[in-house]
């Protein structure tokens, strides 16, 4: 194995695809596998599907298979190949045995994805723990096969020493003992949890904003959106985990209404549970909202699954399904059109958008007001001119439509939430009165 697995990124690599499938299950396409490895740089050359009846615990596919997969390879001259179906570290070195072929698995190149994306010392951080925490059974078990074959060379430690795809020489590597790898994962751990405690006090300090979060499957358009309704500059850009941090802006709705809009991580199917773990932070922006936008990208052929993917990642980290508004995204350029009526009976309330072209985005707005005001009353407050208190409230936190002054009083017009109605009674006005 450690002729092949001394660099585990696929940058420019030729790849065969390959994806075994249960018989009865249904067909999946190993679509998303090939945007995943085009994301991460790899020229896909082959794709191939096994049908099995059941997983062979030394290489997963069955020996007569994987022999076919090593001429097909051998065929289209692939540097690398990557399955959809996680693997163990013994079936991916009995696969590299038949093949003679680098061989790696979905987890590993999701993991390897982020670890080029990372921009800031949190993501940085998080990526590398998901990485020691996934690679590091991987290497212990490489490591006692390397024991025994003296003075072999190239193989990875990954993530120990600088991330996966780090070529080391294979004498610095056999120095580096578990412990080395326990300490880091610790220090990791230690160094989040610092990062952790200033976003959550980060949080606290909003208050009482109304927080609402873009969730959805990668690539569905949250950053376009949040670029279109803020002056956020997120970085948008066609491939997968174009964003992995969660960036926070505020969104006036309606002229002095202003809520907090959050852009984070997209999502995709079975994200490998370590990278969940450790995203857990950055996901909690998600947990915390008071309301979801999940974005769908309605252009996809694969919609349907990517919008119960999303909502299955949801579930995972504890969001409720209450609190979700569906926004159908990229309506601009539908392709399948009984495709996008059926989305539409099947989330009956979501909104179509096009983020791009900013289509029916004041719709968004007033969903998203009528949810944030839960309705909205028109009232008329009379206060002391002198009561500076309520004036600064009603001005930050509700429309004034008019504001006028009599004796020593002030008389303003508000439109207020339903749901902000409770805040008034602290600052106790002289009267309040509905008017239409
Ligand atoms: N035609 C069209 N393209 C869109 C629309 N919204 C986004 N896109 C494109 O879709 C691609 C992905 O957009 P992003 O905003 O980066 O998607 P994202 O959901 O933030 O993706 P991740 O950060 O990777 O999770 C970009 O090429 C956008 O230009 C839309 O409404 N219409
Ligand atoms: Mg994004």
């Amino acid at each position: 194995m450690e002729k092949f697995r001394d660099n585990i990124a696929v940058t420019r690599e030729r790849a065969v695809l390959v994806g075994a499938i249960f018989k009865n299950t249904y067909s999946d396409n190993l679509a998303e596998l090939a945007a995943l490895a085009e994301s991460a740089g790899a020229v896909i050359v082959d794709r191939l599907q096994q049908k099995i009846n059941r997983v062979h615990p030394a290489t997963y596919i069955g020996k007569g298979k994987a022999d076919m997969v090593r001429q097909r390879a051998k065929a289209s001259k692939a540097d690398v190949i990557i399955f959809d179906n996680d693997l163990t570290p013994g079936q991916i070195r009995e696969l590299e045995d038949i093949i003679e072929v680098k061989v790696i698995d979905r987890s590993e190149l999701i993991l390897d994805i982020f670890a080029s994306r990372a921009q800031t010392k949190q993501s940085q951080l998080q990526v590398e723990l998901a990485q020691l925490e996934y690679t590091y059974p991987r290497l212990t078990r490489m490591w006692s096969h390397l024991d025994s074959v003296a003075g072999a060379g190239g193989a990875t430690a990954a993530g120990a020493v600088g991330g996966i795809g780090t070529r080391g020489t294979g004498e610095k590597q056999l120095e580096i003992d578990r412990r080395i790898v326990n300490k880091r994962i610790t220090e990791l751990k230690r160094e989040l949890a610092g990062i952790d405690k200033r976003k959550k006090r980060e949080i606290e300090a909003r208050g009482e904003m109304f927080k609402i979060c873009l969730v959805g499957y990668t690539n569905a358009g949250k950053s376009t959106l949040i670029n279109k309704l803020t002056d956020a500059d997120v970085y948008v850009a066609d491939r997968l985990f174009a964003t992995l941090d969660t960036r926070t802006r505020k969104w006036a709705i309606e002229k002095g209404r202003n809520v907090l809009l959050s852009d984070t991580v997209g999502f995709v199917r079975d994200l490998p549970h370590q990278l969940v773990a450790s995203f857990k932070a950055t996901l909690e922006e998600a947990v915390n909202a008071d309301l979801l936008l999940h974005v769908v990208d309605v252009s996809s052929s694969d919609v349907q699954d990517q919008a119960e993917n999303a909502k299955a990642v949801l579930e995972e980290i504890g969001c409720k399904e209450s609190n979700v508004l569906v926004v159908l995204n990229k309506s601009d350029i539908v392709n399948n059109h009984s495709q996008f009526e059926l989305l539409q009976t099947i989330y009956p309330d979501a909104i179509c958008i096009s983020a791009k072209t900013g289509m029916n985005l004041d719709l968004l707005k007033d969903r998203v007001m009528e949810i944030y005001t839960g309705g909205q009353v028109t009232l008329r407050i009379t206060a002391s001119a002198a009561d500076g208190k309520i004036q600064g409230f009603l001005k930050s936190h509700t429309t004034v439509l008019e504001q006028n002054y009599s004796d020593s009083m002030v008389i303003m017009d508000i439109k207020v939430g339903k749901n902000q109605l409770h805040q008034l009674d602290r600052f106790k006005p002289v009267k309040i009165e509905e008017i239409k």
